[in-house]
């Protein structure tokens, strides 16, 4: 069964505005540099290379009212919207390397608003260490990378909640979340209460990768457009040390290939959200590589001995 994959778009978001330590503004020219473009052309996509957005620099303060650089993340997260916006009224799948995660309350956002425009139904596939769910008052850093999850789900500064001019954008019965293993103790009891559907460590190790996989993807159809956003601090830090947050006991090569083929079989993603990638803190450019390595595999590499 041999597969085509719908035009893409490539975009870089080069900034660290919503982290704690800076680097991952180097992520996009990273992941170029390990060959993304050339090894989806060689794949036989359909891709262009857009270049980077634009936006503010970082001012690197301190948090206020429990923010770290709010202003600077909603201007980033405003032009992450308008290329992810362009690319799919284009009909084309935005591939968005950030940068850090706050920069997929954009590219979500954008694809939220398409799927209502297209009556299609949308599922998230969040692949973290983290789930990402903390709010100003809970934070225990002010770091807005992460509450992406959180906003998207209408809990945030209006600034970032509003953004694509849908409150909330998605709800919790949308999200999967895949890798978790570090979750703050109040955002443990948000996460709860708002019932996210979260395959953390732990119940990778009991019941296996391929059926949490089966589980995640379960209920999608012909109309249902999946959106993949992978923090790739999902990875185990051994194979991918290249990320301001690392948490020990993450997903290892295999774990994370098999996510990626199982995406590739639904045949549904129709964006990618690529983030935290720091390359300062990488040993060579491998943890990049890796990434390119596994979204080869999101685009049907690693089945073709099933082809
Ligand atoms: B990432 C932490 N929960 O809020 C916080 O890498 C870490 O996008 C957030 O998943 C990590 O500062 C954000 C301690
Ligand atoms: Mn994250
Ligand atoms: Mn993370
Ligand atoms: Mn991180």
């Amino acid at each position: 069964m041999s597969r085509t994959y719908p035009p893409v778009s490539i975009f870089g978001a080069p900034t660290d505005v919503g982290a704690g330590t800076r680097g991952t503004r180097m992520g996009p020219e990273a992941l170029r540099v390990a060959g993304l473009v050339e090894a989806l052309a060689a794949r036989g996509v359909d891709v262009v290379d857009r270049g980077n957005v634009d936006g503010p620099g970082n001012p690197w303060q301190p948090p206020v009212d429990g923010y770290r650089h709010l202003d600077a993340v909603v201007a980033w997260n405003r032009a992450v919207l308008e290329a992810s916006t362009r690319e799919l009224e284009a009909g084309r799948m935005p591939i968005m390397l950030g940068g850090d995660h706050c920069l997929a309350v954009g590219s979500i956002a954008a694809v939220a608003a398409h799927c209502r425009r297209q009556g299609k139904k949308l599922r998230v596939l969040w692949l973290d260490a983290h789930t990402d769910f903390n709010t100003s008052d809970i934070t225990p850093s002010g770091n807005i990378h992460g509450m992406p999850v959180a906003c998207l789900c209408g809990i945030g500064p209006k600034a970032l909640t509003a953004l694509g001019g849908h409150e909330p954008e998605i709800t919790p019965a949308q999200v999967r979340q895949i890798g978790i293993r570090s979750v703050d103790q109040e955002e443990k009891r948000l996460v709860k209460q708002h019932g996210l559907d979260i395959y953390d460590m732990r119940y990778i190790d009991e019941v296996g990768m391929k059926q949490v996989m089966e589980e995640a993807l379960a209920g999608m159809d012909a109309d249902t457009h999946l959106h993949v956003s992978f923090d790739v601090d999902m990875l185990d830090p051994s194979i991918a040390p290249g990320t301001g947050t690392k948490v020990p006991g993450g997903v290892n090569y295999r774990e994370g290939q098999l996510i990626m083929e199982m995406i590739a079989d639904t045949g549904r993603m129709g964006s990618l959200d690529v983030v935290e990638v720091s390359p300062i803190l990488d040993a060579g450019n491998t943890t990049a590589e890796l990434a390119v390595d596994m979204i080869e595999s999101l685009f049907g590499k690693s089945t073709l001995m099933r082809d």
